[in-house]
């Protein structure tokens, strides 16, 4: 397994909608397994194909709380949103592509979504919770939208000045 780099806010491809997964290859296994080492290695709880890079509609989450849980690694190829409930739930959310920033963002408390599995098999499953906050931003990501972008002109501006900041401090050290 390899870290892939995560891309940072702003970067064109994180703005980019990204492409249908055409079939379950080796490139694809592979991609998910990455993945899921880069997000345990951050560490976060979802990361989406877009982060690293790969303009494809895949993600990978894991939002088991508990301390000494065993670890539920899922894998999300070409998901779709089936439902979503009328009920609405606040999380303070975060994203690896946007270090360090946290804002209230409102969505569906729960959500179906319908999706292929690494087996090749089609999945269907209603998350709650975590999951469902986690899920639907992932999917977002998929369509080129980030959690900023529920926020106010203000503060989406200013989060986008940190982290310009930020990426030219991490190219100014890696010269040095
Ligand atoms: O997509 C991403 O950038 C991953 C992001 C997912 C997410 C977090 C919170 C709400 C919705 C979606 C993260 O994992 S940020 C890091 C994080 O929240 C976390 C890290 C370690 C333990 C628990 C949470
Ligand atoms: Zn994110």
């Amino acid at each position: 397994m390899t870290l892939r780099p995560i891309l940072i806010h702003p970067d064109p491809r994180l703005k980019k909608l990204c492409e249908p997964v055409s079939e379950v290859t080796d490139d694809i296994r592979k991609l998910a397994d990455d993945m899921l080492a880069t997000m345990y290695d951050a560490p976060g709880v979802g990361l989406a194909a877009p982060q690293v890079g790969v303009l494809k509609r895949l993600f990978v989450m894991d939002c088991v709380k508990e301390k000494d849980a065993a670890p539920d690694p899922m894998v999300l190829i070409n998901p779709e949103v089936s439902w979503i409930s009328e009920e609405t739930n606040v999380y303070e959310e975060g994203c690896l592509s946007i270090p360090e920033q946290f804002a209230e963002v409102t969505r569906p408390k729960e959500v179906r979504m319908k999706w292929l599995g690494l087996d090749g098999q089609l999945h269907e499953e209603q998350f709650d919770g975590l999951w469902a906050t986690c899920a639907q931003h992932e999917n977002d990501h998929l369509n080129g939208k980030l959690f900023i972008d529920y926020l106010g002109p203000m503060k989406r501006k200013m989060i986008t000045r940190k982290m310009e900041k930020l990426k030219r401090e991490r190219a100014r050290d890696k010269e040095a």
